[in-house]
């Protein structure tokens, strides 16, 4: 009976046929329960001779059958590891991505380089009137800047020539400036702001786009220089080049909005006929600034005698164009993927 249980236990290539086995041997009406039933009825000398002999098959058909459960249950767990397996060593599966555009990237840049410096985002209408954009900025109706920033107007066309006079005349606006206007107008010196964001100008071509990205900085204090503009500059610039050698040049220049206005300028390297900003090779052009003309502070109601101040705008999306290499402006409004690509911006 031995022989015959253990060597079934052996073959027994299910747990299923294994459970079988068992409820067939040690289940409540199996052969070696009813074996060990037999006791019970033996006299003592009986039980003496056959009992060791019963208990012994017991134990052994027990912990065969514990074994060959065992057996089948860590070659069950073999298979499914086989089946399973993850080679580790397979290229991913590139899953499309959409991604953040250069322009937006680089305005986020300059937020965060910008609060390490004290300054808070201020934002304005893209949809603007006619006396933020350019009255209350210094420029009056018949100023010849009005002609120069190739004005959107909403409405009479006549006022494409340069306005009629209506200070509520709606239009695109050409440029960050008038964010100026409205945080000095709704906030209480001293003010630390840039102002990113679109602006619009009937232009085109390789360099200029009818729609636009600038950054403005406005700040607004007591006994604020020029100095403080070109350190503000020179510190920003640097941060967003990641370069310590760049350099800032002040050049004399003209806004209405400014007294004195400068275009400031910054130094760069020659690397296989390419500029790069940093170094000393030469200067670039990068935007416009000056001290805030005490005629803005005056029409924003403050006393150009106690507050000054400093502005500057500037082209983001040719701050973008610098720090990736990027040679045409229209491309970045294309949404052409591959050229997303070609730059790292999409996956
Ligand atoms: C202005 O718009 C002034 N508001 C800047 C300013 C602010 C001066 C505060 C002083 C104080 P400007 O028209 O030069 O200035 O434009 C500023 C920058 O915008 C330029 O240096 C250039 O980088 C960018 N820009 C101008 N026109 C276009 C265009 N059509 N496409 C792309 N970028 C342009």
């Amino acid at each position: 009976l031995r022989d015959g249980l253990l060597a079934d236990i052996a073959t027994a290539d299910t747990l299923d046929a294994v459970e079988a086995l068992r409820v067939g041997a040690l289940g409540k009406s199996g052969v070696v329960t009813g074996l060990l039933k037999t006791l019970g009825a033996m006299t003592p000398e009986e039980r003496q001779a056959k009992g060791p002999a019963i208990h012994d098959l017991r134990e052994s058909v027990t912990a065969a059958i514990t074994a060959r459960k065992a057996a089948l249950e860590s070659a069950a767990l073999d298979a499914r590891l086989a089946a399973e397996r993850i080679d580790m060593s397979l290229p991913a599966q590139p899953v499309p991505q959409g991604s953040v555009h250069p322009v937006s990237q680089v305005m986020d840049e300059l937020a965060e380089i910008f609060a390490d410096l004290g300054f808070s985002v201020a934002t304005g209408p893209e949809i603007e009137d006619d006396w933020r954009n350019f009255t209350a900025l210094n420029i009056p109706e018949t100023h010849p800047a009005r002609a120069m920033h190739d004005t959107f107007y909403f409405g009479d066309n006549a006022r494409a020539t340069g306005g009629d006079g209506n200070p509520a005349a709606m239009l695109l606006r050409t440029h960050t400036s008038p964010v100026q206007i409205r945080t000095m107008m709704n906030e209480a010196p001293p003010i630390r702001i840039i102002a990113p964001g679109r602006v619009y100008r009937s232009d085109s071509d390789a360099t200029h786009t009818p729609m636009f990205h600038q950054i403005e900085g406005l700040v607004i204090d007591k006994g604020i220089t020029l100095g403080h503009l070109k350190w503000t500059l020179e510190t920003f610039l640097k941060a967003y080049f990641e370069r310590d050698d760049l350099a800032i040049r002040l050049r004399p220049s003209f806004f209405p909005f400014t007294e004195p206005s400068v275009e400031f300028d910054a130094s760069y390297s020659l690397v296989n006929g390419q500029r790069v900003l940093g170094g000393n090779d030469g200067f670039m052009e990068l935007g416009g600034s000056g001290m805030v003309h005490p005629n803005v502070i005056r029409a924003c109601g403050l006393d150009p005698q106690e507050w000054q101040g400093f502005a500057f705008g500037i082209g983001v999306d040719r701050l973008a164009m610098l720090k990736y290499g990027m040679n045409d402006l229209r491309a970045f409004f294309d949404g052409d993927l591959r050229w997303l690509r070609h730059y790292g911006f999409s996956a």
